[in-house]
């Protein structure tokens, strides 16, 4: 998948990115008409990576959509791999159904063998369904159900030895040296007797025979010295080359602690408080399929606010985000689009089951990036049930299967009657004090309140974190008066807010609502809460133009005295 470093410098990878066609299927018959075959005449071009939402006149449609491309194979093998398709994918290959997938912002892959050579014909049944019921997300989240397929699509051609997947794991010690432990999963097409080996920089860290028949996993073991950590200030990255017969891959990881200790955040054994912002990888002309451009450029937006981290609201981004603040040392959250279900929603079987599948996509997609530091569970979910305590356990259990190393937390909604705070590391809470219900005066009392019910419920131990807090302000609306939706309202409201958190000796950091204004729903019930039919509480408007907040945020950001948030790092800047 598009990287921002060479995935491999033998293997045949075909980016299948360019122009598409698509053909709205209302009526759901497209299957019995045969459109995996060919789609009618009236079938319309569309550049993939995309949102059809975005195509003329489909704004508001939510449906089935087909599209359909050809690409060439040499090699008798190969692996489609879709970097994600926005919510469900049915994928035929030549005319046949070759795979399903569901869960619109994690990566899936369908292994084809035995490919005759030359031209192939790719036809996909999307869909941008959502229900109340059972699906991730559920309808009403307040951000907008683009379909499409909204990352790259590539093929990966073999001969007969693929490397599936590199985890790379280790542990660091205070001198530096990293004892890796890397599992490397491997394909056969037939039997496959071959050296599996492990570089760094030209050099074989280590080798060892493998016999593969189907599949295969092999761990290779090594000893790194004199290990540069990747830290904020200075993002080292390392990048290993694992070959197998024919087929080479690369994956690059960089070598980091994070721990949490006397309810302090500890990176690489150095205190730090989080001063970030929540991002929805979003923009109205490219919906989900944001250009890497223009993720380059949130990103250094972000940073040149003083922003350490990110949390990803609400949902998997692109790899090549990932990538990016891996090289740019931002810190960052990563959690599944599991938002604001209630109790009822968090019983349902089937809900459960794609919340243990998202998970597990996540976590062994980015296991390598250093720049995730935590894993959220959900968002808003009703913590205050024993549903949710369910969910919780099961949650953090598979995350827990995969990566035993970071951090795990959720945005609990539920501040004085949460019962699901032992599955969390940290506490993260979301809270809108002088946006959705009384004045900001009532914070410092609501702060004592939580002091007290995280005490009591044996949580007074843990990191507190603000994980949202903001205020609706409409680029370019101001007043003389402290009125709602405008620019001077909301950067007064973050000002208060930053101010009383950042100098508060129980929080251990503040991430704002939000970095940019995002489309929501179109629904007239939500136009009187959401002006342009836009969450406007971002700091930057949706086509990134600065408001007033941003100036505020980073000032508080970039602050070094006083605050707590920008000294307990000792003055370095994490
Ligand atoms: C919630 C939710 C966000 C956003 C925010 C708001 O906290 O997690 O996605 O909807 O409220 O703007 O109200």
């Amino acid at each position: 998948m598009l990287r921002l470093f060479k995935e491999s410098l033998t293997r045949r990878i075909t980016a299948l990115d360019g122009e598409w066609y698509y053909c709205k299927d209302e009526t759901r018959t497209g299957a019995r008409a045969g459109w995996m075959k060919a789609l009618p005449p009236e079938k319309l071009p569309i550049i993939v990576p995309s949102c059809w939402n975005n195509e003329p006149g489909m704004i508001r449609y939510e449906g089935d959509v087909w599209l359909e491309t050809d690409f060439d194979t040499q090699l008798p093998n190969a692996r489609l791999v879709f970097g994600a398709v926005n919510n469900e994918c049915d994928v035929y290959l030549d005319g046949r159904l070759i795979g399903s997938h569901y869960g619109g912002f994690t990566e899936f892959s369908l292994v084809c063998e035995n490919l005759r050579p030359g031209m192939h014909h790719l036809s996909l049944r999307t869909s941008n369904d959502h229900n109340s019921v059972d699906t991730l997300p559920l309808t009403g989240v307040d951000w907008f159900h683009y379909g499409g397929v909204i990352r790259s699509v590539e093929v990966h051609e073999f001969d007969k030895a693929a490397i599936e997947r590199i985890k790379i794991e280790y542990t660091l010690d205070a001198a530096n040296t990293a004892q890796l432990s890397v599992k490397v999963q491997l394909r056969a097409f037939g039997t496959v007797n071959a050296p599996v080996a492990l570089s760094l920089d030209g050099k074989t860290l280590a080798q060892a025979d493998v016999s593969v028949c189907g599949t295969g996993e092999v761990t290779l073991h090594a000893a790194l010295t004199d290990v540069e950590r990747w830290s904020p200030r200075s993002p080292r990255l390392y990048t290993f080359t694992v070959s197998f017969a024919e087929d080479t891959l690369r994956e690059r990881t960089g070598f980091r602690t994070i721990e949490i200790r006397d309810r302090q955040f500890l990176l690489n054994g150095e205190p730090f408080t989080f001063k970030g912002v929540n991002r929805h990888e979003e923009h109205p002309d490219w919906g989900f399929a944001v250009p890497i451009k223009l993720v380059k450029r949130d990103i250094d937006i972000i940073r040149g606010m003083g922003c350490n981290m990110i949390r990803g609201s609400h949902y998997p981004n692109a790899k090549t985000t990932l990538d990016y603040m891996d090289e740019t040392g931002m810190m960052f959250w990563e959690e599944i689009p599991m938002w604001g279900f209630p109790e009822e929603a968090l019983r349902n079987e089937t809900a459960r089951a794609r919340g243990v599948q998202l998970h597990t996509e996540m976590v062994t997609r980015d296991y390598n990036h250093p720049c995730i530091i935590v894993w959220g569970l959900n968002n808003e979910v009703a913590t205050n049930t024993q549903a949710g305590q369910e969910v919780a356990a099961l949650f953090r259990s598979t995350l827990r299967a995969h990566d035993t190393t970071r951090l795990i937390t959720y945005a609990s909604n539920h501040p004085l009657d949460d019962v699901c705070f032992a599955f969390a590391d940290f506490i993260s809470i979301n809270y809108y004090i002088g946006w959705y219900g009384g004045p900001l005066e009532k914070w410092p009392g609501f702060l004592d309140q939580l002091t007290e019910y995280l005490e009591k419920t044996g949580n007074g131990h843990k990191p507190l974190v603000m994980s949202e807090f903001g205020a609706g302000g409409v680029y370019g609306e101001t007043a003389f008066e402290d009125v709602m939706w405008t620019e001077n309202y909301q950067a007064e409201y973050l000002a208060y807010t930053l101010d009383l958190f950042m100098h508060h000796p129980r929080m251990n950091g503040t991430i704002v609502w939000q970095y940019c204004d995002i489309r929501v729903d179109l629904e007239p019930r939500r136009a009187l809460s959401r002006p342009r039919s836009f969450n406007n509480k971002g700091v930057v408007n949706e086509y990134r133009h600065p408001k007033m907040a941003y100036y505020t945020v980073k000032k508080a950001y970039t602050a070094q005295e006083g605050a707590k948030g920008g000294s307990t790092d000792g003055g370095k800047r994490i």
